[in-house]
């Protein structure tokens, strides 16, 4: 197909070739017959060409033959980091004009709505691992713009583990399964992560995010995204500003717990991909606001890090985020392979009013990105892929190549011609034209480290001290986890040293629960990532105070917490539950936007107190507490007296107890509540404040519990039932 004519839906196919709804299948055409490659109907699908009736296949079956080889070769190499990812197409509504920092026309045109693709992932697992794991995640954004396409290639944690490109080989073999046993998949957990790590004080920073709650997201739904770079903004009259970006999710910023994480592994190792599905399927789309910290070409030096240092973040404090944008995910793809998978992003593809900074990290990326596509999607024209065509014409001199679809008309292909009428001719700035941002440089051909990207710990001190308790705990739960994996012991060490060096009482609780001490004098020299001929005093790490001792931005616990929407209720119900107060507080949730599903002993269906039928969406063998973000005991003493002696029932609520999730019980069902671990420490008053502190409601009206329910549940989490760790789920 040609590409000339402007492609409003980037991704789908062409009009002519669609078919029609039909059936349970969403797409299925009437009469459309099973064809070969070439068009050929095809009379019998299940048998090969044999000679005689049980004799042997014949060559000449080209049915056969091109049905086996086609499948043979269905495979293309996983992406080499981000393998494992999801994606959805959306659109992204421009909420007032930036013209005065960007000419980038869809940021200047309040009127333009600009479709766009998102790919979320996890960078170290392969293209079948758990979406659990704990990881940093890929938000990768393809605006399909009225000038061209503008990928944003972020991640959901705002710096990254290294300064300079040309370590990512070693970060990422470093990650990656051990090369002798292949083990362990997706995990960072290993003995060549955290050598490498102990040996890079420049990760500091990064570790600190890795080891959060930020790396175990709820929801992808739920997930802030960062372009972690320095970009530029270029506006009509050339002037250039420094910007930030950043996506921030009308949902909130959410988490699950380490331990709910691996068992989601197990139960549901698609939570993340199908959450995403089904919330766009039912008409809850995912939404993020686009924000910028936007900072003049003057203030380059004005700050304690160095601006195009990859490690360091911007504080909000510093430079607000201004919202100026969203972005709603509201279409789900029609075929994995052909959209998410062939999806290939590139910080490269920016468009007028967008551009680079010296960034180390930022220009090595710049040349990946291409060339990973050629080996992964197997030549030079994979931008003709309908998933990656821009939704604006391509008129270039580029020619051939494996799977060239353009059928290019005409003599001349090259630039400049007369035969062609000297097309396709350049654009003026005026027209529309890329012009790079003329930044001054007057400098020497060098290898070296800025001595501006040295301080590698501040900011790793600061992210800690943002974070509320038990966003502590968990850092610290989290470090002894992944040292406690570790095998060589003077990497424990080493790590421990590092970890002093953030702050001592992080490093003190890890040795505690290594049982090792924390060295008085961390190994040296602590950064060994320099080069040859280099005096290691000269890469020390020089810690900067910080001017800023915290930032409330980067703790999850001051999100908005004010919605229940999309979140997943389990109802536990058996026969002979009061069926009227279960419609009641289901109703109730539901009309908040909660999804609620009741989960019984049996599969299908309860009768209820009135003989009523009340559909059952899991029973207790394929439903788990995991997977859901609060729990509701239903009433009536018969359906109790069935959970009360059913164990999976009392496993889910402790469980659920233990993940420190809001639990409600109808006061008929208490029994059941009784025979959990937590039942016997259940709050003596059941008043608002009770019920916002420790998420327990136990009530015997329906509308009432209702109601307090969905305060505790806007809640998300009690994280100080974690203290005394006592639930054994
Ligand atoms: Fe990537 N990265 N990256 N990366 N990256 C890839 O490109 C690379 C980095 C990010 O959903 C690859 O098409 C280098 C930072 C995302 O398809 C590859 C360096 C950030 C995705 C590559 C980095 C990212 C990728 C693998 C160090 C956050 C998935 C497959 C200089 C700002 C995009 C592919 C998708 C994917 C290279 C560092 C984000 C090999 C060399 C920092 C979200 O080209």
């Amino acid at each position: 197909m040609s590409k000339d004519e402007p492609q409003p839906n980037p991704g789908q196919q062409p009009e002519n070739e669609k078919t029609t709804a039909l059936g349970r299948d969403k797409e299925v055409s009437a009469n459309q017959f099973l064809t070969t490659n070439h068009g050929v109907k095809i009379n019998d699908d299940q048998n090969s060409l044999t000679a005689g009736e049980r004799g042997a296949s014949l060559l000449e079956d080209f049915i056969l033959r091109e049905k086996i080889t086609h499948f043979d070769h269905e495979r293309i190499p996983e992406r080499v980091v981000h393998a494992r990812g999801s994606g959805a197409h959306g659109v992204f509504k421009l909420y007032e004009s930036m013209a005065s920092v960007t000419r980038a026309q869809f940021l200047n045109d309040t009127e333009i709505e600009t479709p766009v693709f998102v790919r979320f992932s996890t960078v170290a697992g392969s293209r079948g691992s758990t979406d659990l794991a704990r990881d940093v995640r890929g938000f990768a954004v393809k605006f399909y713009t009225q000038e061209g396409n503008f990928d944003l290639v972020g991640n959901n944690m705002p710096v990254f583990f290294i300064q300079d490109a040309i370590k990512f080989p070693d970060l990422i073999h470093a990650v990656k399964p051990e090369p002798d046993n292949e083990i362990p998949q997706a995990a960072s957990a290993h003995d060549t992560f955290w050598d490498f790590i102990s040996l890079m004080p420049e990760s500091a920073h990064m570790v600190m995010w890795a080891m959060s709650d930020r790396a175990l997201p709820r929801s992808y739904r739920m997930m802030e995204g960062f372009g972690v770079h320095t970009f530029r903004f270029v506006n009509a009259e050339g002037v250039s500003n420094f910007v930030k970006f950043h996506w921030k999710p009308l949902l909130g910023v959410h988490a699950v717990a380490w331990d709910e994480a691996q068992k989601i592994s197990g139960k549901d190792p698609d939570f993340h991909r199908r959450d995403l599905w089904e919330a766009i399927e039912s008409g809850n789309f995912p939404e993020w606001e686009l924000g910028v910290q936007i900072i003049p070409e003057a203030d380059e030096f004005k700050f304690e890090f160095d601006l195009l240092d990859s490690t360091k973040l911007v504080p909000e404090e510093l430079v607000p985020v201004q919202r100026i944008g969203k972005l709603t995910l509201n279409r789900n793809p029609d075929n994995f392979f052909a959209e998410t998978e062939q999806a290939a992003f590139h910080i490269g593809h920016v468009v007028p009013g967008i551009d680079f900074t010296n960034d180390p990290l930022l220009q090595g990326r710049l040349f990946s990105y291409t060339d990973t596509q050629l080996i992964r999607l197997g030549g030079p024209n994979f931008h003709e892929i309908p998933i990656n065509r821009p939704i604006v014409p391509v008129h270039n001199n580029q020619r051939d190549g494996f799977m060239r679809q353009t059928i290019n008309k005409g003599r001349s292909s090259y630039n400049p011609n007369t035969i062609g009428a000297g097309y396709p001719m350049q654009a003026k700035i005026a027209e529309g034209g890329f012009a790079s941002y003329p930044e001054r440089i007057d400098a020497r051909k060098i290898r070296a480290r800025s001595k501006s990207f040295l301080d590698h710990f501040s900011q790793a001190k600061m992210f800690f001290n943002s974070q509320s308790v038990p966003e502590q705990t968990h850092i610290v739960d989290a470090l002894s986890f992944e040292l406690g994996k570790v095998q060589d012991l003077d990497i424990r060490k080493r790590m421990l040293g590092i970890l002093s060096l953030i702050e001592p009482s992080l490093a003190a609780q890890v040795a505690f629960n290594l049982r090792i001490p924390v060295p008085s004098d961390p190994a040296l020299p602590l950064n060994q990532s320099i080069p040859a001929d280099a005096d290691p005093a000269d890469y020390d790490s020089t810690m900067v105070e910080s001017s800023l001792k915290s930032s409330g931005a980067l703790s999850m616990a001051n999100t908005p917490k004010d919605s229940i929407k999309t979140r997943k209720i389990a109802f536990l119900a058996a026969d002979g539950v009061d069926g009227n107060a279960l419609k009641t507080v289901k109703s109730a949730l539901e009309a908040a936007g909660a999804v609620v599903e009741v989960i019984a002993p049996r599969q299908s269906f309860v009768i209820a107190e009135d003989d009523s039928e009340i559909p059952v969406k899991q029973s207790f063998l394929t439903a788990a507490s995991v997977l859901y973000d609060a729990v509701y005991v239903a009433g009536g003493a018969v359906s109790a007296a069935t959970l009360e002696a059913d164990a999976d029932a009392v496993h889910f609520l402790n469980e659920a107890f233990r993940h420190c999730k809001a639990i409600a019980a109808d006061a008929s069902a208490m029994q059941v509540l009784e025979a959990t671990y937590f039942g016997k420490k259940l709050p003596a008053d059941q008043s608002d404040e009770s019920v916002l502190t420790e998420g327990l409601v136990i009530n015997s009206d329906a509308s009432q519990l209702a109601e307090q329910f969905i305060k505790a549940i806007a809640q998300h989490r009690f994280w100080e039932r974690e203290r005394p760790r006592r639930i054994p789920a």
